[in-house]
């Protein structure tokens, strides 16, 4: 199913602040209805309109950082690629961008280090019932999809992570309105430091408005799809097509 079939109307409720109803046509487009056919899709719908989920997460100031800011999940890509990339400090890192955008991009670490970048220091949340208090710096996501320009067939964006559980790598996904958020950055520093390969070198997403396990680290390879049904498992994430928790994970 299509959340969003028209680019413009979103980036142009985004412009705008809150996609509310009455803002756009959206609400009362056939699309709108079609979202609510299902009880997740009707939680994300609700949260768009009621909490927004255009609206920015908390942001916090230095003194709130977290003296220890927990790692989970994976500390470590466990491949030989990865060890030889981690020796040579990603010299030979390249971030891919591709599916279906015009121009597939291969961006090595000091060039997203030299574009725009977003500082934001915000609280972690785990599903586990931990959180903590950091400082990302990044890249915006919605940047990169400019650079390569996205095609308006795009619905999810994949994150495809060096790490794996056993033989199955990890992964993850967002849908556009997460993808396009001024606070979703590709984060190569944390607390003003190199990101530590513990918590994803080089680079790691930060989706501040959903639980920390959409948040992967050690990423590859962006991919822009216009469904998630061929990936993997078909459920948009690792722990997702484990069973174990939902894809939209929001707080
Ligand atoms: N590639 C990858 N990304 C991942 C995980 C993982 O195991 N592998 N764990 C997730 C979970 S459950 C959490 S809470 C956060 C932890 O991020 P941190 O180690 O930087 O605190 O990373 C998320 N992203
Ligand atoms: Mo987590």
């Amino acid at each position: 199913m299509t959340i969003i079939t028209n680019r413009r109307k979103l980036l142009a409720g985004m412009a705008g602040g809150l996609l509310l109803p009455g803002c756009d046509s959206w609400s009362r487009s056939e699309s709108f209805k079609n979202v609510l056919s299902s009880a997740e899709d009707l939680s994300r719908v609700s949260q768009r309109l009621v909490g927004g989920r255009n609206g920015l997460a908390r942001e916090y100031t230095l003194a709130d950082l977290s003296p220890r800011h927990r790692m989970n999940g994976n500390r470590t890509a466990d491949t030989s690629a990865y060890r030889t990339m981690l020796a040579n400090n990603f010299a030979t890192y390249r971030l891919r961008i591709d599916g279906l955008v015009e121009r597939p991009l291969a961006i090595p670490l000091d060039r997203l280090r030299a574009m725009p970048q977003r500082t934001q220091i915000t609280r972690h949340d785990c599903v586990e019932g931990w959180s903590a208090i950091g400082q990302w710096t990044g890249v915006q996501l919605s940047h990169l999809l400019d650079l390569a320009g996205l095609s308006e067939q795009a619905n999810y964006i994949v994150f495809h992570c060096a790490d794996s559980f056993g033989d199955t790598p990890y992964y993850e996904s967002i849908d556009m309105v997460d993808a396009l958020h001024p606070q979703t950055i590709m984060s190569h520093a944390m607390n003003g430091e190199p990101l530590p390969e513990g918590h994803g070198a080089p680079i790691r997403a930060r989706i501040e408005r959903q639980l920390g396990y959409k948040h992967a680290k050690f990423v590859m390879r962006i991919e822009a799809v216009e469904s998630l049904d061929d990936i993997y498992g078909g459920k948009g994430g690792y722990w997702e097509d484990v069973g174990d928790y939902a894809w939209y994970a929001g707080i």
